[in-house]
Order: structure tokens, then C-alpha cells, then sequence
């Protein structure tokens, strides 16, 4: 029964993520499945790394979350990170596989779903990503909806994202959210990014303009008894958006392949993520990049605000 744990210290806390928390101090999440599913090697390295920096240049400690060996790691260090980015056959976990993984001492990625989860076993409120997952095409007969949009309705968490791509079905992703309870914040704009490029066609519910904005909207979602979590979406910065009709080629031939090689289940998205990427070259490797550190910035930016209206009132 050696490979088994039962061990009670299933959360580790880095320490100066601890001590951030404990002080009040602004804290960003960070997810790791980008890192070891989501972006080519060697660039998830490097934008792991400069992510981490993007939140600390706004006042802010990142925590980037996974699970080693059979813990959940709150604020990776950074021969962790590079363990995570180089190992072959790091598991994708999701908020259903943590126990599962926890219990044989696992390796694994954290998904927006996973990191959220273990974000708010850690107490922290604010979260960067690239994409979210959401309702996939199809869906009405495969039933493939993310887990990442009951986790944004459960934890108390805002997640800053890029929109979703357009891989997955967005009206029917808005739709989910809404019926879920999440808020679906554009900032600095009334539509939802749709990842590569700015537009999708499709209104947010809501609109922020300021960092103060965004953290009294997820203040008083808390503060309130509301609850739950907050999903603000940042377009990509307009120098490196994608023309959307080359990406929408690339998609309809990768979920084509999706169909004809059988994928499903977890393994669908990381198959039109990597099938989208060789089919736009390097390109979107750079506006992936893009993004990611934009997000990070302004979560960076959406903590240092909400932890001066937590200290003012709290
Ligand atoms: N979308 C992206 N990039 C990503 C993902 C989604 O544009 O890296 C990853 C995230 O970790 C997200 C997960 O939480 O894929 C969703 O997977 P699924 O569809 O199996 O829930
Ligand atoms: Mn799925």
C-alpha cells in the first residue's frame, strides 16, 4: 500500500504566497495546463516565466498551481515549472481528477477548472489564464461542456481570460455562464474576445473600463453573500490579433480530424489546440504569447485594486 496517500497535507502553500495571503496583499493564480498542454516547448517555458513577472510588475505575487507527486502546489518554484514544461506524460487535471491524482501521488497540469479549485482551497481571489473551456460544437449531442463553467459559478475566484476560442461553441458558452450565475465582465469593451481576435460578434452582459471597476464588481460579488465566481474578459492586444477567417479554416479542418480519428473526452481539446497551432505556424504561438501576459498583467493590476478595497474596509 506504499503507493497510496493518505496523508492530511495534500495543499502546500509557497511561502511567500502564504505570507501575501496572510498580510492581505494582492495574489494571482496562475493554471498550468497552458505550460504542459497548451503551448509548444520551448516558448511554455518562457511564457510561464514571463507571466509570473507580467504579475509581479503590478505589485502582485503569482502563484502557479499544479500537482506534484501527489500534492496540490500552490506557487510553483521554478525548477517545478520547468519540470512540468519538459517531463513527458504529465496528466491533465481537472477538478475530477484531483483526488484520483492526489491519492497515487500524481504529477499533473492543473485546467482553468483544476486551478480554480485549488485556488480557493488556498484563498485566492484572482486568477489568469488564456482561454477558458466552455461548451464545445456539437455539444447538443456529445454533451462535451467544460468543467471550467461550473467552476467559474463555484469558486470564489475572478478569472481573467483572453475569451474563449473560437474551437467551441460561443453563443452556447454565453448561455452556460448565464445560466450558471457567472458575470461576464468586458473589459474596456461590450464584446466577447474571442482569443485570437478581438471581436466574436457577440455582446457581454457587462462592461468594466478601470481596474477599480472590475474589483468592486468582484468585491461586492463576495461581500454581497453573491458568491461564487467572475469571468472578465481582455481582448488581445490589437498588434498581435489574428485575421479571423484563416483561424476559422484551420478549426473546421482540425475538428474535422477530431471526428474522423474518434478523439473525445479530455483529450479534445489539448487534439484542436495543438492540430490549430501547426496549422497557423508560429503566428498564433506569438499571439498566444500576447495575450497570456496581457492577462496576467491586469490581474496583476485587478489584485492590487481589490486588496486596497479589502484593506480599506475589511
Ligand atoms: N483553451 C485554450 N487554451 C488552453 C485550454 C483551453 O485556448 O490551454 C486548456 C485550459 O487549461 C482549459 C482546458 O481549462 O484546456 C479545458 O479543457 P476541457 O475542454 O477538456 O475542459
Ligand atoms: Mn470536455
Amino acid at each position: 500500500m506504499m503507493s497510496v496517500s493518505t496523508s492530511h497535507s495534500y495543499l502546500r502553500v509557497a511561502e511567500q504566497v502564504r505570507a501575501a495571503l496572510v498580510e492581505g496583499r494582492a495574489v494571482v493564480a496562475l493554471e498550468s495546463t497552458v505550460i504542459a498542454h497548451g503551448l509548444p516547448r520551448p516558448a511554455n517555458l518562457e511564457v510561464a516565466r514571463a507571466m509570473e513577472d507580467a504579475v509581479r510588475a503590478e505589485g502582485a505575487v503569482p502563484a502557479t498551481v499544479a500537482l506534484l507527486d501527489g500534492q496540490i502546489v500552490v506557487g510553483l518554484n521554478d525548477a517545478e515549472i520547468e519540470r512540468l514544461g519538459s517531463e513527458e506524460q504529465v496528466l491533465k487535471a481537472s477538478r475530477r481528477d484531483l483526488a484520483p491524482a492526489l491519492a497515487r501521488r500524481a504529477t499533473a497540469a492543473t485546467t482553468v477548472a483544476g486551478t480554480l479549485a485549488c485556488a480557493a482551497l488556498a484563498g485566492i481571489r484572482v486568477f489568469a489564464t488564456g482561454g477558458i473551456g466552455g461548451v464545445h460544437r456539437g455539444a447538443v449531442s456529445s454533451f462535451d461542456v467544460s468543467a471550467d463553467l461550473i467552476e467559474l459559478s463555484r469558486a470564489p475566484v475572478l478569472t481573467v481570460c483572453a475569451g474563449a476560442k473560437a474551437i467551441l461553441d460561443l453563443p452556447l458558452t454565453l448561455e452556460y455562464l448565464e445560466t450558471h450565475g457567472v458575470p461576464v465582465v468586458g473589459f474596456q469593451t461590450d464584446e466577447l474576445p474571442a482569443f485570437y481576435s478581438r471581436a466574436s460578434g457577440l455582446r457581454t452582459p457587462h462592461r468594466a473600463d478601470t481596474a477599480q471597476e472590475v474589483a468592486a464588481t468582484a468585491y461586492a460579488q463576495w461581500a454581497s453573500g453573491v458568491g461564487g465566481g467572475l469571468l472578465v474578459t481582455c481582448p488581445i492586444p490589437e498588434a498581435f490579433a489574428l485575421p479571423s477567417d484563416a483561424i476559422e479554416k484551420a478549426i473546421t479542418t482540425a475538428l474535422r480530424e477530431a471526428v474522423e480519428q474518434g478523439v473525445h473526452g479530455p483529450a479534445t481539446t489539448p487534439f484542436l489546440l495543438a492540430r490549430v497551432a501547426e496549422l497557423t505556424g508560429g503566428e498564433s504561438v506569438a499571439a498566444n504569447r500576447a495575450l497570456l501576459l496581457n492577462n496576467a498583467m491586469w490581474a496583476g493590476r485587478f489584485a492590487s485594486e481589490l486588496s486596497k478595497i479589502r484593506t480599506i474596509t475589511e
